[in-house]
């Protein structure tokens, strides 16, 4: 452990800095602790020009040996590095996006009960988009054809992406010109594997454009499919409340978190802990009840459909256990630190893994039975439930702080809080967009990381943004530390927000800061964005719209695909940090530089959030300016003759 972390320095919120305080005087080492013993990173790792691609190596590229053994140079090394990184984050979204529409399917044939098809609307919706017929259609039958769908897009070989089609005609035109259309998701993270084996693609450019290739085949294609499969079969987001943070945990109660990525056992964890049964199974244990909260994205994704609150972000899920209150953490996959079993040892905590592909040292694994769900669910949280007995009072803290949030903005429901039922649309965010009370639209998306002070970089970010009118929206950690920092209610317009971005917002009762879920549904500000440009008067691509992403605490592969399919659609990213490419010069030079060209967009890498503000607003404004918007917005009151012209 370390002696010198100041825990105020460590974490943005008082409850994780309360946790670390708790975790020093228990003895146990955290990420933060691990991380300082791991602070002087690798030079070459850093960089990306270290390759152990072939056994002739490893090569480090130094002014000494600028070509490692075969003759590649830092750009072909830092450019392979680079695509295998996106591989990472496409196959992981893309994974999930493939086992929820196997369930769909699965559920539309019959083969799974406890399950349902919760949104039959978007299953019509959805089927529409592909063309599917419904009139006179069993909503089964529809279901099963859109599975299919869904899961043709992972094996087609010559043929498009057919979930492509659902872009901005002009935006399809872009990848086509730079031969960037992919086609099924699967070929496109396997020809990336071939083409950065030894004595393949050595060109960087040739390199990162399948990377931008294979990131569409995700953000287009496996995330957008594991969102709308999701919907499908456990329900479209509709705004609702509730809590975030470690106060959430209950001294009374049972505490279960659950955690990862896939909604698939979680959603029916969330249905299961509510059965008459189950709460007087709990009682008889001597506890009140039972609380279900979430880490991660798993949190995010039951947030959204169950309003189950939410424990912490990526950097507190060792923290959560170190409250000592928690009898269950039930993980599945993606963001699970393999040292969850350590630091529950110090407690009763059991770790319980429930996927047999993502097992961890230490953690006890459940068979999940996905045909009899239910069952299945209750018998877990039984076990849980009978771990209660083994809490040690005298090791329990539980952290006051929580904080309120509305979450919940799938598109569907952003549209109906700007029109209403009937006239539920983006016009009034158009116009708004348009007269400049909205600067523009600026997506904070990904994780957190213990090389920063927790959640910071977001929180002021957010704030400058906000202040300066433009309307967040947010997913995955960002979203939580949002949610901690008690920026995801309406009130936080009144507060902070300039003034015509707290005028729409009061309009309309919403937040200035909208959740719209996990990491997967990026793929909702995509569809938000495609729906803009449809309904007129921004331009006729992604890439003319005042719209940015940025992902402030870059940790996962995911986030570099993310941001790969981002700039390939024409919205510039802000990136906290960089990748791992500083040291291939043009690799660097193309993806923050020529891409601007291509698709319009661009990464930019700022580490000052406050700088990254500015800089963010000055890409709307030169967006704005592109469109003839970028006039000063006026407040006028205007008299009885005004008015009627008006009309
Ligand atoms: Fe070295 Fe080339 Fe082999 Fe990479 S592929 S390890 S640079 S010899
Ligand atoms: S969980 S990928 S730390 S957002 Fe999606 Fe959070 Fe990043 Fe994992």
């Amino acid at each position: 452990m370390s002696e010198e972390m100041v825990f105020t320095e460590r974490a943005d919120d008082a409850a994780s800095v309360e946790m670390l305080e708790k975790a020093r005087a228990d003895c146990i080492d955290t990420c933060f602790d691990r991380y300082a013993t791991q602070k002087v990173h690798c030079k070459f790792g850093v960089e990306g020009t270290c390759c152990k691609i072939c056994y002739m190596g490893p090569c480090r590229i130094t002014a000494k040996s600028p070509k490692g053994v075969c003759g590649a140079d830092a750009d072909t090394i830092a450019a392979r590095n680079f695509l295998r990184e996106v591989t990472g984050g496409t196959a992981s979204h893309s994974d999930h996006g493939r086992h929820v529409a196997i369930l769909l399917k699965e559920i539309a044939e019959g083969k799974k009960i406890g399950y349902e098809i919760r949104d039959p609307e978007a299953v019509h919706e959805i089927a529409g988009w592909y063309g599917i017929e419904t009139e006179g259609r069993e909503l089964l039958e529809i279901a099963k054809d859109v599975a299919d769908k869904f899961l043709g897009d992972f094996t087609v070989q010559e043929e498009p992406l057919s979930t492509i089609s659902f872009a901005p005609q002009k935006t399809r035109n872009t990848w086509a010109a730079h031969g960037i259309v992919p086609q099924g998701i699967d070929r496109m993270c396997v020809e990336a594997m071939h083409r950065t084996h030894m004595g393949v693609d050595h060109d960087y450019k040739n390199l990162l454009m399948h990377a931008f290739r294979q990131s569409l085949s995700n953000g287009w294609g496996g995330s957008r499919i594991a969102t709308m499969a999701s919907d499908i079969l456990f329900g479209t987001p509709r705004a609702l409340k509730t809590e975030v943070n470690l106060g959430i945990l209950s001294e009374e109660n049972v505490n279960i978190l659950v955690h990862g990525h896939e909604p698939t056992l979680s959603d029916m964890i969330a249905i299961a802990v509510k059965q008459p049964d189950i709460i007087e199974y709990a009682k008889a244990a001597g506890a009140k009840g039972v609380t279900v909260g979430g880490i991660c994205c798993t949190a995010n994704e039951i947030l959204m459909r169950h309003g189950v609150p939410i424990a912490g972000n990526f950097l507190q899920q060792e923290l959560a256990i170190v409250t000592g209150a928690i009898e269950m953490m039930i993980v599945d996959v993606q963001c699970i630190m393999p040292s969850l079993p350590i630091v529950a040892e110090h407690y009763h905590t059991k770790i319980v893994g429930t996927t047999a592909m993502a097992k961890t040292i230490g953690a006890e694994f459940f068979e999940f039975d996905e045909v009899n769900a239910l069952e299945s669910a209750k018998e877990l949280i039984k076990s849980a439930i009978d771990n209660f007995k083994n809490r040690d009072k005298a090791a329990v803290k539980i952290p006051k702080s929580k904080e309120s949030v509305i979450a919940g903005f799938s598109v569907r429901e952003i549209k109906y809080m700007l029109g209403g039922t009937y006239r539920a649309s983006f016009r009034p965010l158009n116009d708004a967009i348009i007269q400049n009370r909205i600067k523009g639209v600026v997506g904070i998306v990904g994780c957190n990381n213990p090389k920063f002070k927790t959640d910071k970089y977001t929180n002021e970010l957010v704030k400058e943004l906000v202040k300066n009118n433009v309307l967040v929206v947010e997913t995955g950690c960002c979203a939580i530390a949002s949610g901690k920092d008690g920026k995801l209610t309406p009130e936080t317009a009144l507060e902070y927000a300039g003034f015509g971005l707290k005028e729409v917002c009061e309009t309309v009762g919403m937040p200035p800061v909208l959740h719209m879920g996990s990491c997967v549904d990026n793929t909702r500000i995509l569809q938000a964005c495609t729906e803009i440009v449809a309904e007129g008067g921004l331009g006729d691509s992604i890439a003319g719209l005042p719209a940015v992403g940025v992902c402030p605490e870059l940790m996962s592969e995911k986030a570099v695909s993310i941001s790969c399919y981002f700039v390939a659609t024409g919205v510039d990213v802000f990136i906290g940090h960089p990748f791992h490419i500083t040291g291939g010069p043009n690799v660097y030079k193309f993806l923050t530089e020529e891409t601007k060209d291509m698709f319009g967009a661009t990464m930019h890498f700022v580490e000052d959030p406050i700088e990254a503000a500015n800089q963010i607003i000055a890409v709307l404004d030169e967006k704005r300016d592109k469109l003839g918007i970028n006039k000063k917005y006026e407040r006028k009151l205007l008299d009885q003759k005004e008015r009627r012209s008006v009309d």
